[in-house]
């Protein structure tokens, strides 16, 4: 309706707070890290820790770690993970949102960094055109999107060029990037050694896997985010090296899950390893860590959020205003109220997980046939107690679905922000 437009629109106004902008006119890199989940953060196997670097880089000033912090995924796994965090918009359920929306306008991240005067890059060492990520990220704002068509492939893994190698070469780029017109930039990079199977050539199984584990998919796993760690931690060096790390807030979050529930062997795997039951509370989990330089903070962050806070909340960070957009996310440091994250795959419409509560939606859809349980004890709660919250969840889904299909923001754009919802009515799409 209407009213839910501005709403949305007094949303998408950020209020000032704790934080704004810290990182004002610092350059900004974000690295979406393949199949990241959080549950390897500050783990040690056997004595061995998993991921020094990332840990290091927890405990040093001016960190911020969101360590309830979840994916939110649609089609388009991957790509959806970049677009809901470049855009604060759910994903499409109908296809992946870079192709079914490729033509849409966009005002993200990309967007509005260079509307402050920044430059806007993407990185990814896989074909281009997987995923139509070279077609979308125009309309995503990136002004250049360096391919595997850039890089040298010395070495590989898997898809493709190793993470190690892909940032080796990259700081050759962000030099590049950094030296245009004495403007500071954003650079979007996306990793990929860590993808499924995990398996990593024998010189990189760096840990002692235990018997039980070997070339099991949480062994491989745990060798594989050991070695992405490594090579991060080679890459934030190296950013310190070519003088760029003291300049640039670095943002570094998991895209989703790498062990999922479409394997059972793995959940059951999982559960023993965690000793507790691997459900989506801890399978959708990913890190986020924010580190802005020169500030005295260093702070964990418990607040339930996901990648669609994502862009508020850097906006924050960063200072600066979305005065065109649409944003469905919360700015995780000062957003005052109750936030959620509402799962949209491998789950059914409706399922929603927040601070105090995990909330299944039924298979057959019915909403008298789904459990809703506290979330730390897993004591089971009435339904009806839960059932605003998710009518809620599930009109969000909706709203953000009708903006993509309607193209609501090129018309907001085009009309200054204002528009009359009544005029679209009957054009093209349904209006649910
Ligand atoms: C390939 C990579 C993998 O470019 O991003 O995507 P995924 O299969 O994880 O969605």
């Amino acid at each position: 309706s209407q009213e839910d437009l501005e709403e949305l629109l007094q949303r998408t106004q950020l209020e000032e707070g704790k934080h704004t902008g810290i990182g004002k006119g610092k350059n900004l890199i974000v690295i979406q890290v393949e199949a990241l989940q959080n549950f390897v953060i500050d783990l040690f196997y056997d004595g061995q820790e998993i991921t020094p670097n990332l840990n290091r880089l927890i405990k040093e000033k001016g960190s911020l770690y969101f360590d309830n912090y979840y994916q939110q995924l649609g089609r388009g796994n991957t790509s959806d993970a970049e677009f809901v965090t470049n855009n604060s918009l759910y994903p499409s359920m109908e296809d992946p949102t870079y192709v079914q929306y490729e033509q849409n306008t966009f005002y993200g991240l990309p967007w509005i960094l260079r509307d402050n005067g920044y430059t806007a890059w993407v990185f990814h060492g896989y074909e281009k055109d997987f995923w139509n990520r070279d077609k979308a990220y125009t309309n995503q704002g990136f002004q250049r999107f360096i391919s595997q068509d850039d890089f040298k492939l010395v070495e590989t893994i898997g898809f493709g060029i190793t993470d190690r190698e892909f940032f080796k070469q990259s700081i050759e780029y962000l030099k590049e990037l950094d030296s245009i017109d004495d403007k500071p930039f954003y650079a979007f990079m996306i990793t990929l050694t860590s993808h499924t199977p995990f398996k990593m050539p024998e010189k990189y199984h760096y840990l002692n896997i235990r018997e039980e584990h070997e070339g099991t998919i949480l062994g491989d796993y745990l060798q594989s985010i050991h070695y992405v760690d490594k090579a991060l931690g080679e890459f934030l060096e190296d950013l310190k090296k070519a003088g760029l790390y003291d300049n640039s807030v670095i943002a570094i979050y998991g895209d989703h899950f790498a062990i999922t529930g479409y394997n059972p062997q793995g959940v059951e795997l999982m559960s023993e390893f965690l000793n507790m039951e691997y459900d989506i509370n801890e399978m959708f989990r990913v890190p986020l860590i924010i580190h802005v330089p020169d500030v005295e903070i260093n702070e964990t962050i418990s607040r339930i959020g996901s990648q669609l806070d994502f862009l508020p909340t850097i906006l924050n960070i960063m200072g600066y205003k979305n005065e065109k957009g649409i944003m469905f996310g919360r700015d995780l440091l000062n957003y005052q109220g109750k936030n959620f994250v509402a799962a949209q795959i491998y789950v059914f419409k409706g399922t929603f997980i927040d601070d105090d509560t995990l909330f299944n939606m039924s298979s057959d859809g019915l909403f008298e046939n789904s459990q809703a349980y506290n979330r730390k004890t897993r004591e089971p709660i009435e339904l009806e107690k839960v059932k605003a919250r998710y009518e809620y969840i599930v009109s969000e889904i909706n709203k953000s679905n009708y903006v993509l299909k309607k193209d609501l923001i090129k018309l907001l754009m085009e009309n200054q922000g204002s528009v009359d919802l009544e005029d679209l009515k009957g054009k093209n799409i349904p209006d649910d």
